[in-house]
């Protein structure tokens, strides 16, 4: 039997100073914050873990009652008067970027769609209308996972019912305070996230780092074919590839040659001399795992995947799917830029571990000069050609502030190792312990099923314990419990053909992940153990399994990535590679954390609207919502 802890009780516990405390289990992902009620998460061990803090006996009958209470969440209507925070629509339509025009899936009519703000701490309800004629969508708030309701993770097959076409469904997202950072936004279904994103900057009041202005840098990919030509290419007998990217954009922009025919030009920002800013990169790629520096410039980096990171000097970054890094960058005076002789200076981006790798430039502009020249694309590159450098900033980049919560090598009491590699046979897959996983499969999301039943989470507990190295090869997921403590391994390996191999980053929803490095070979707990005493890990979405070889022996193991993290977060999590062609060949996979009833206590009772595709809790232009608001 699996351990189950009954999230009903609550233990009283006075201070005998004026204040008492109320606890419960298991953790729920809510933080409430006010001047008089704290709740705070306390990860200590299988103890009590989630504390309230309360002064004087009423406000403590009148908390314990609100606390209580707070998972079970209110059901509204949400008719005409309803103001959502934000909108997003999502078309399907003939859009030209880089002078050339491909039938692409737009937010709000552009890609990338519109930057979203949100606050730290506060509730925000996005409605998403899919204005598309066929085509389902759902939008997943990248990095955020863990701050969303529980049908709100934008994950078909796994945490919602497809958005149908003509509908619309509300969004519940609500950043941790502390979680301010730098994510974005996407499609989660096929191959729509190549263009259907945008950025979404969480803000706090607070900065620990001081800077004059922001910009945003978002990065994305361009190719030919549509969306379904792909898709239907990677997924037929005959297996056809999507082709490279035709173009690395920058907001959207980028021109391939000065005499290119059409209006496009280089994506750019524009600065003031002598100011210092925020440059926020946003790893929006489909496919491109980008190297990227600046002309003349070196940052500072101060943020990887909405977590601030002590200041680290660089004349480059490396960006995979998927991933952010905020830097500092010094904007030079009016006396170092008459020494440069220059007012305009190319960012150089260039595509890694590709066939062929393509360089493309975008522009930054200092003010006070004439209007910066954006067609002109150099000739020759003006920077050194970028290589990869493996195992980029692992053991080096490190925590703002001193990560509490890091799981020694004694707490972890579970390691999965999950190997990776491609197999053809009738189709061209990518693996997980021997398995792939695609949209189509299963034939419900798994939190609906949870919640009607159908999935038994104690069998899935059992078979993957007991036969599977953690992994149940019927649903297909990795289970765990409340209160484990798991240490996971993506090892890659030769493909089963010919020994090739492949970079893929690895991208975790739900709470982030410690990232306790990568490296070349098997992974070797003893030798990691010995690189950690010195290192300061960092949490992270988003980490770049690298291959160390082109080639190796078919299945033999190769280069190896690994995590570490404290489950605490009940819900249906997907563990994936971020490049869309490799999630539409099978690289993705489940990790379910808790069990029905830690599921279920999140937002039970849960109306029958979320459990049916195209339920009643997806509106359309005759029928408002019947919502949970899981937050209030
Ligand atoms: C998206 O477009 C809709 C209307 O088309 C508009 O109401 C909404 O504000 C836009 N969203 C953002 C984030 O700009
Ligand atoms: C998009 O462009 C293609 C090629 O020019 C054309 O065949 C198609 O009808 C257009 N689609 C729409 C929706 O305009
Ligand atoms: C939309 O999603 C539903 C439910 O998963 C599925 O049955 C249907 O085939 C999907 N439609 C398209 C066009 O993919
Ligand atoms: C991509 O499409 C454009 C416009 O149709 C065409 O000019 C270009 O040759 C294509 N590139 C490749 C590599 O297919
Ligand atoms: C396989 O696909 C390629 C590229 O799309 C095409 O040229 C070829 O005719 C196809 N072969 C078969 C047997 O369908
Ligand atoms: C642009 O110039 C390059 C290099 O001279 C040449 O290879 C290419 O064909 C030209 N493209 C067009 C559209 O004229
Ligand atoms: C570059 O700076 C100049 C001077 O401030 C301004 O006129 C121009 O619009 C800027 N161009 C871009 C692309 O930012
Ligand atoms: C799951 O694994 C077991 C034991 O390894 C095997 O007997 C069974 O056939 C597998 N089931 C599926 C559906 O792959
Ligand atoms: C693992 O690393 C340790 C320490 O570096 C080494 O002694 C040991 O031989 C390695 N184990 C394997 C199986 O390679
Ligand atoms: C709108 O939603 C309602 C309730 O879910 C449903 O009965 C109706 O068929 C939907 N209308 C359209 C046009 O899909
Ligand atoms: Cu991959």
């Amino acid at each position: 039997m699996r351990p189950h802890i009954d999230p009903q009780i609550y233990w009283i516990y006075w201070n005998g100073a004026g204040s008492f405390f109320i606890c419960a289990v298991p953790l729920t992902s809510s933080i409430l914050e006010s001047a008089k009620v704290r709740l705070v998460i306390n990860i200590i061990h299988k103890e009590p873990t989630r504390c309230l803090r309360v002064r004087g006996i009423l406000s403590g009958v009148v908390a314990l009652l609100a606390f209580a209470t707070s998972s079970l969440a209110t059901l509204v209507h949400h008719d005409a008067a309803f103001r959502p925070d934000h909108i997003l629509r999502v078309t399907a339509q003939n859009y030209t970027a880089a002078c050339t025009t491909r039938y692409s899936v737009l937010v709000n009519g552009t890609s990338p769609g519109p930057e979203l703000r949100l606050k730290e701490g506060q509730v925000n309800w996005i409605r998403v209308y899919n204005d598309m004629k066929d085509e389902n969508t759902t939008i997943h708030w990248h990095g955020l996972t863990a701050f969303t309701a529980p049908f709100s993770d934008g994950t078909p097959a796994a945490s919602q019912w497809p958005i149908p076409a003509g509908h619309f469904f509300d969004y519940e997202v609500k950043p941790e305070i502390g979680s301010a950072g730098t994510y974005f936004y996407h499609s989660h279904v096929g191959f729509q996230a190549v263009s259907a994103n945008g950025a979404l900057i969480v803000d706090s009041h607070d900065r620990p780092y001081h800077y004059d202005a922001e910009r945003t840098l978002l990065l994305s990919d361009f190719f030919n074919k549509t969306d379904k030509e792909i898709v239907d290419g990677l997924t037929s007998t005959n297996f056809t590839w999507s082709g490279e990217t035709k173009a690395l954009l920058v907001n959207g922009q980028s021109r391939q040659a000065t005499n290119a025919t059409g209006s496009c030009q280089l994506g750019s920002i524009s600065v003031e001399p002598g100011l210092s800013y925020r440059l926020r990169f946003i790893g929006a790629t489909a496919l491109s795992f980008i190297s990227l520096a600046i002309e003349s410039h070196d940052v500072q980096i101060i943020e990887a995947d909405g977590h601030y990171t002590k200041p680290l000097r660089t004349t480059f970054l490396q960006i995979g799917s998927g991933q952010r890094y905020s830097v500092l960058l010094t904007a030079k005076s009016e006396e170092e830029l008459k020494k440069l002789n220059s007012r305009q200076f190319y960012i150089q981006l260039t595509t890694l571990e590709r066939p062929e790798s393509l360089t493309n430039f975008a522009v930054l502009n200092y003010s006070g000069g004439k209007k910066a020249d954006l067609r002109t694309v150099p000739s020759r590159p003006p920077l050194p050609k970028a290589k990869i450098v493996e195992g980029w900033l692992d053991y080096e980049l490190e925590p703002l502030q001193e990560n509490k919560g890091f799981p020694t090598l004694e707490e972890v009491t579970r390691r999965i190792i999950i190997d990776v590699h491609q197999n053809v046979s009738d189709h061209t897959i990518w693996l997980q312990n021997g398995y792939d996983r695609v949209q189509s499969f299963p034939k419900s999301p798994y939190l609906v099923d949870i919640y009607t039943g159908k999935l038994d989470t104690e069998e899935t507990y059992e078979r993957a314990i007991s036969r599977g190295n953690g992994f149940d090869n019927i649903t297909r997921t990795f289970p765990a419990n409340v209160g484990e403590v798991l240490e996971i391994v993506w090892q890659n390996q030769g493909t089963f053909t010919n020994g090739g191999l492949d970079v893929h980053p690895f991208h975790a929803h739900g709470r982030h992940v410690f990232d306790i490095g990568g490296g070349d070979g098997k992974y070797n707990e003893t030798a990691n153990e010995e690189k950690l005493k010195s290192a300061h890990p960092v949490l992270r979405d988003t980490s770049v399994l690298y291959r160390y070889h082109q080639k190796t022996k078919p299945l033999e193991p190769s280069g190896w990535r690994a995590w570490r993290i404290r489950v605490t977060d009940a819900g249906v999590w997907m563990y994936h590679c971020h490049i869309l062609q490799h999630m539409v060949m099978g690289m993705q996979t489940v990790f379910m954390y808790g069990d029905r009833k830690d599921i279920l206590a999140q937002s039970s009772p849960v109306d029958a609207g979320y459990l049916t595709y195209g339920g009643s809790a997806y509106g359309n232009t005759t029928h408002s919502p019947v919502v949970r608001h899981y937050f209030d």
